[in-house]
C-alpha cells in the first residue's frame, strides 16, 4: 500500500534530505500500518535549515511581541479545530490511547494561550541608577537561532513547550523531532504556518540524533539548544553544546516515587498509582516507577494494585475501551524485558505482568504487560534506574523519615507524590523531597503548562519549561540612558 512521503521544512519549502534517504514511521500497535516516510537528514540539511532560520531572524526579531503572540493565538484556534484528527494521528504514530493523545494536543493548546499572553508581558526590570539624571533598565532580547530536540512520548506538547516561548520571544527555530514521532511535530508546525508564521521562522529537520541532532549541536550559528530525552543522551548533548559555547536546557529522566502513608485514602492512592505507573504505558519522564508503602497498608495496597493492574485492557489506543497502548518501539520492549530480568535476578518478586505480548491481535505491535514487582529494596537497580515502560516497583518502609530518605536516595529528581491526610507531613515532604515537582494526594504525572516543569540532580541542568521557559529563550540586556549631558563616571563621580 502506498504511504505519504514527507519532507523537511526549510525556509518555507518542503525539501527532501539532500542525501535522499528516508526513515519509515510505523504504527507501534500494528507495524503493517505505515504512517509515512520521513527524511533521514544530515549536516547539509541542518545547515540549510539554520541558514534559513538566520535569514528569517532578521525580520522576526523586529516583529512586535504582541503581534508574534497573535500568530500563536491563531494557531491555537486551528489546533482546537483539528484536535480530534491530530490526536488520532498521534495515537497511530506513537501508541498512547486516544484520551491521552487528546490531552497531548490540549497541552499544546493550553501552552499557546499561556505563552501568547506573554507577548504583552515579557517583563523587564527598571531600577534606579546610582547617578543623577540617568535611567537604568533591563530588557529581554531574543537569543537568535535556537535548536530544539524533542522526544516521542509527548510529541506535540513538548515541542509546543519549546517552540511557543522561543517564538514569542523573537527567536527563530530549527526543530529535530524524535524519529518515532515526526508527524505530530508536522501537525503542530503546520498550524503555525497556517496561522501566518513567516517562512524560515520554524524549520523542521527530521533524522537521527547521531546525524541531524549532532549537526544541530555543532552548528556555529545555533545559539541555544533545548533538549528533552534520556539522561545518557542529555549528558552528551550538554557537553557538546558547552564545547560550542551554546546555552543548553536539558530535561531528562526520572525515577519518580509515590509515597503512601498508613493514614492515606487508599482508594485514591490506588487510582493515582495505576494512572501514574501505567498511563502512557509508563513512558513518561514523570511516570510513577516506585511506590513506597508504609508497613500498615502495604499488604492491602499491594493486593488491590495487582488485581487492578491485571484488569487493565491492553491494545490499540484507537480503540476507546483500551487503557494501555503499546510501547513505542521494539527497543523499548527490550528495555522492559531486560529490567524484568534484572529485577528477578536481584530477588524482587514479580506479582503480575513481565512479558511482551505477541499473540493474536498483538502480533504486529510492541505490547508489554503492566508489571508489578514487590519486595524491592532501595539499593536494587530496578529501584534506581529508569525503565520507561509499564514496570513499577513496590518498596516498604516503617517511618515517614525513612520514606523521604528512600525517595531521595536516587540520581534523579523530577516528580514525587505523597498520599496522606496529615497536613504537617505533607508540608514537611514538600520541603524535603528532592524533586522539581511534588504532588500531595495526586499522582506523579499531570503537570500543568503554566507552572515550572523540570527537575534536579540528573534530571536537569537547572532550567525550567513552562514558567521559566522565557528565561531560557531570552537574554538580558542592561540599558543605561544618561540624560545629564555630561560625562558621569560610575563608581567614581558618585563616590563618598
Ligand atoms: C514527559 O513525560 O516528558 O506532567 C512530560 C506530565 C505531562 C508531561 C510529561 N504533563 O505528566
Amino acid at each position: 500500500m502506498s504511504h505519504p512521503v514527507y519532507h523537511n521544512l526549510i525556509g518555507g519549502q518542503w525539501l527532501p534530505a539532500a542525501g535522499g534517504s528516508t526513515i519509515l514511521n510505523l504504527n507501534p500497535a500494528d507495524h503493517t500500518d505505515v504512517i509515512g516516510e520521513f527524511p533521514a537528514s544530515h549536516a547539509e540539511d541542518v545547515d540549510r535549515a539554520v541558514q534559513a532560520a538566520r535569514h528569517a531572524y532578521a525580520a522576526w526579531r523586529l516583529v512586535p511581541a504582541p503581534r508574534r503572540a497573535e500568530i500563536l493565538l491563531r494557531a491555537r484556534d486551528l489546533l482546537v479545530q483539528r484536535k480530534e484528527r491530530l490526536a488520532k494521528d498521534m495515537t497511530r504514530e506513537m501508541g498512547k490511547v486516544l484520551a491521552e493523545t487528546r490531552g497531548d494536543v490540549q497541552e499544546a493548546i493550553d501552552e499557546a494561550l499561556y505563552v501568547a499572553g506573554e507577548g504583552r508581558r515579557l517583563f523587564g526590570v527598571t531600577t534606579p541608577s546610582e547617578l543623577q539624571n540617568k535611567f537604568a533598565m533591563s530588557v529581554r532580547m531574543p537569543v537568535g537561532v535556537v535548536g530544539l530536540i524533542t522526544p516521542w512520548n509527548f510529541p506535540m506538547a513538548i515541542p509546543s513547550w519549546k517552540l511557543f516561548p522561543a517564538l514569542v520571544a523573537g527567536n527563530t527555530c530549527v526543530i529535530k523531532p524524535a524519529t518515532d514521532t515526526p508527524l505530530s511535530t508536522y501537525n503542530l508546525v503546520q498550524a503555525l504556518v497556517d496561522a501566518g508564521l513567516p517562512p524560515g521562522v520554524v524549520n523542521i529537520v527530521c533524522g537521527s540524533g547521531s546525524h541531524a541532532g549532532a549537526a544541530l549541536l555543532d552548528h556555529p550559528d545555533v545559539r541555544a539548544i533545548s533538549f528533552t530525552g534520556s539522561s545518557a543522551v542529555g549528558s552528551h548533548v550538554g557537553q557538546r553544546a558547552a564545547a560550542n559555547f551554546k546555552q543548553v536546557s536539558l530535561e531528562m529522566g526520572g525515577k519518580n516515587a509515590q509515597i503512601v502513608l498508613d493514614d492515606a485514602n487508599l482508594d485514591l492512592a490506588l487510582d493515582g498509582a495505576l494512572w501514574g505507573a501505567f498511563g502512557t504505558t509508563g513512558q513518561r519522564c514523570t511516570a510513577t516507577s516506585r511506590i513506597l508503602l508504609q508497613r500498615g497498608i502495604a499488604a492491602e495496597f499491594t493486593q488491590k494494585l495487582v488485581a487492578r493492574a491485571r484488569e487493565l485492557k491492553i491494545g490499540n489506543g484507537l480503540d476507546e475501551s483500551v487503557q494501555v497502548g503499546p510501547q513505542v518501539n521494539a527497543a523499548q520492549i527490550e528495555t522492559s524485558e531486560r529490567y524484568v530480568e534484572i529485577a528477578r535476578k536481584e530477588g524482587a518478586k514479580m506479582l503480575c505482568g513481565g512479558h511482551a505480548l505477541r499473540h493474536d491481535a498483538y502480533a504486529h505491535g510492541t505490547f508489554f504487560e503492566p508489571t508489578v514487582f514487590a519486595g524491592v529494596e532501595p539499593q536494587m537497580r530496578i529501584a534506581r534506574e529508569e525503565v520507561f515502560g509499564p514496570v513499577v516497583s513496590l518498596i516498604e518502609f516503617d517511618t515517614f523519615d525513612q520514606a523521604i530518605a528512600i525517595a531521595n536516595d536516587i540520581d534523579y529528581g523530577l516528580s514525587t507524590a505523597l498520599y496522606t491526610r496529615d497536613v504537617n507531613r505533607a508540608f514537611a515532604a514538600i520541603r524535603d523531597l528532592e524533586a522539581g515537582i511534588t504532588y500531595i494526594n495526586a499522582p506523579t504525572i499531570g503537570a500543568e503548562v503554566h507552572l515550572p516543569f523540570g527537575g534536579v540532580k540528573h534530571t536537569g541542568n537547572g532550567h525550567r519549561e513552562g514558567l521559566g521557559a522565557l528565561d531560557f529563550f531570552t537574554t538580558w540586556k542592561a540599558v543605561y540612558v544618561d540624560y545629564s549631558d555630561k560625562l558621569q563616571r560610575a563608581q567614581i563621580d558618585n563616590a563618598e
